[in-house]
């Protein structure tokens, strides 16, 4: 499944998951001496959507494998093939031509296939899972190198005419929403048509034509009209709005939720009111299923967030499913939404590097397309612990804040320091996340308020005075079952310890909007022996979860539970 409701009721679209023929290709045979051959070699089969890295025999590999369906045309039809998510380089090839290359595992594309002849197609794709230090995420970071086509794979069956695509804005006035639809109609014709396009939501009907669409091109058009009696989103109750697009043959479904997200002063309001956030940070991952997390676990995470008193969850650190956000709109949880930009041991030649910015651009483009109507996200996150001391990082905050800003004015713009003493990107963005592990890293969890004291200084000095300020991450590790008397380190009492202490300064503290803690649950990491990086991850594990990897509660999410469920 992609999203929790149908996007097309005309137009055919067909799920492709199932079993694929499944073979990795160490050596890189594959290109040069034809899939054909290397699948011969004794391929397996392989569910998709899955990670390779679950199964048995591959379970560390990284590097590139094949995977070949075959698909049934039962008449010439233009054909959308999209793919929600390979990690990380997906080469797509149908009936032995190559069609298209993608980087980006955790960003949708497409790739159409005009006047495709009716009979029984080959799909192959190519899927490298290879990460160097100009990728998004690098070789290094704190998670398992996953790899495969970890979201669903859809066919669609495209008119000569079709909706290419909608954006839905809207201005607010009290009860009034006007609402601005850009809708652009592709043609794969050989002559210019006209049509009828037409657009409606609950209590509004809006339409346009007949519309020419010049053959071959694509057309812009826009419809407006004011919805009046409106109910808005708000965190814990999801009012939704569906939008149905219709042009000829052809229709696309959407839906958004109309609220307001803005700063005053210190403060983040949401639909005028001031907001306090209390979430925690959620990797997609689970150790049966790595990255291609079950929509069924999605149902029961948010359960457990609702349970915990959240009202957001921080999509660390990559676009997540459509289902997962999808949810979240129908539950009124709020969400900061981030690409795979893990800086931690980023180095300043990696932070400049030209392919590095395009790939990170390219990813913030197709994220913020993606997503663009999910009333529950209010951030867009631009980066993660990155040195935001240098003149490199400075210069890449450009490129990505001005992106974001681009597409989208509608949200605010956050990212997450670990540099909050020394940064100089904090005047570039709308809200500060701070990541601090006192208490676990450094010092003890007293250090948050000297921290503190010294980042607003910091921030007069960058001209960032009094914008709000979120912990975007702190906390502590504790293997699940290690409980005892006295609080040892790795153990749940000295976990429970470090996070209920750093809960108490932050919520005493009037300048702070919002804790995120890190993190919902255990995840998986890349332990290696040939490197220096995560050996304190017992278990190869990042032990810092409220629960365990198979979400059973640890003393700490007991402890937080009645921490977010009690008045301030
Ligand atoms: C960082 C990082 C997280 C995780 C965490 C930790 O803040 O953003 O992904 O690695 O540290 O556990 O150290």
């Amino acid at each position: 499944v992609i999203r929790t409701f149908q996007q097309h009721n005309l137009r055919p679209t067909r799920i492709l998951d199932g079993l694929w023929d499944f073979i990795t290709d160490p050596d890189n045979k594959g290109v040069s001496e034809g899939w054909a051959s290397t699948f011969a070699a004794g391929s397996k089969k392989s569910v998709v959507p899955s990670c390779w890295n679950n199964e048995l025999g591959t379970y560390d590999y990284i590097g590139a494998a094949w995977y070949r369906t075959y698909f049934d045309t039962l008449q010439d039809a233009n054909i959308r093939l999209v793919f929600e998510g390979i990690l990380h380089h997906a080469d797509v090839y149908v009936d032995g031509q190559h069609i298209g290359y993608h980087f980006g595992g955790f960003t949708q594309f497409s790739m159409i296939l005009p006047h495709l002849t009716a009979g029984k197609h080959e799909l192959v794709i190519r899927v490298d899972n290879t990460v160097d230090w100009q990728t998004l995420p690098t070789d290094i970071a704190d998670w398992h190198s996953y790899g495969g086509i970890i979201r669903s794979v859809e066919l669609q069956e495209l008119p000569d005419v079709y909706i290419e695509s909608m954006k839905i804005d809207y201005q607010l006035k009290d009860d009034t929403a006007d609402v601005q639809l850009q809708i652009q109609v592709s043609s794969l014709s050989q002559e210019d048509c006209q049509l009828e396009v037409s657009a409606s939501t609950e209590g509004l009907s809006l339409s346009a034509g007949p519309v020419t669409i010049a053959a071959g091109q694509t057309t812009n058009l826009s419809l407006s009209g004011s919805l009046a009696n409106i109910k808005r989103w708000d965190v814990g109750q999801p009012a939704l709005y569906t939008f149905t697009v219709q042009a000829g043959d052809d229709d696309l479904i959407d839906r958004t939720g109309f609220r307001t997200v803005e700063v005053q002063g210190s403060n983040i309001l949401l639909n005028g009111k001031k907001l306090y956030l209390q979430g925690v940070n959620r990797h997609e991952e689970h150790p049966e299923w790595g990255f291609a997390f079950p929509p069924k676990l999605m149902l029961k995470d948010l359960d457990i967030l609702t349970e915990l008193g959240c009202n957001i969850v921080r999509g660390s650190h990559y676009p997540q499913s459509q289902f997962w956000i999808d949810l979240l709109d129908e539950h009124g949880m709020l969400l900061w939404s981030e690409i795979p930009m893990w800086g931690c041991y980023m180095s300043k030649k990696t932070l400049a590097s030209p392919i590095f910015i395009e790939r990170g651009v390219n990813m913030l483009g197709e994220m913020i397309s993606r997503d663009y109507h999910h009333p529950s996200i209010i951030f867009w996150g631009a980066h993660n612990e990155i040195d935001t001391r240098t003149q490199e990082a400075l210069e890449l905050t450009k490129a990505f804040v001005g992106k974001i800003r681009s597409m989208d004015a509608s949200r605010l713009v956050t990212y997450a320091t670990m540099q909050p003493v020394e940064d100089i990107v904090l005047s570039y963005f709308d809200v500060i996340g701070i990541n601090k592990y006192y208490g676990w890293y450094e010092g003890s969890v007293d250090g948050f308020s000297t921290m503190l004291q010294d980042y607003f200084i910091n921030a007069e000095k960058q001209g960032a005075a009094g914008k709000p300020v979120i912990m975007s991450e702190f906390g502590a590790a504790g293997i699940f079952g290690d409980a005892g008397w006295e609080p040892r380190l790795f153990s749940e009492d000295y976990q429970a310890d470090v996070v209920t202490r750093a809960l108490k300064i932050f919520r005493d503290d009037p300048r702070i909007v919002g804790t995120l803690i890190w993190h919902f649950a255990d995840i998986r990491v890349d332990v290696r022996s040939d490197r220096p990086n995560f050996r304190d991850r017992a278990r190869s594990f990042n032990n810092k979860g409220l629960l365990s990897e198979y979400r059973k509660p640890k003393l700490a999410y007991r402890l937080v539970k009645e921490i977010y469920r009690s008045e301030r």
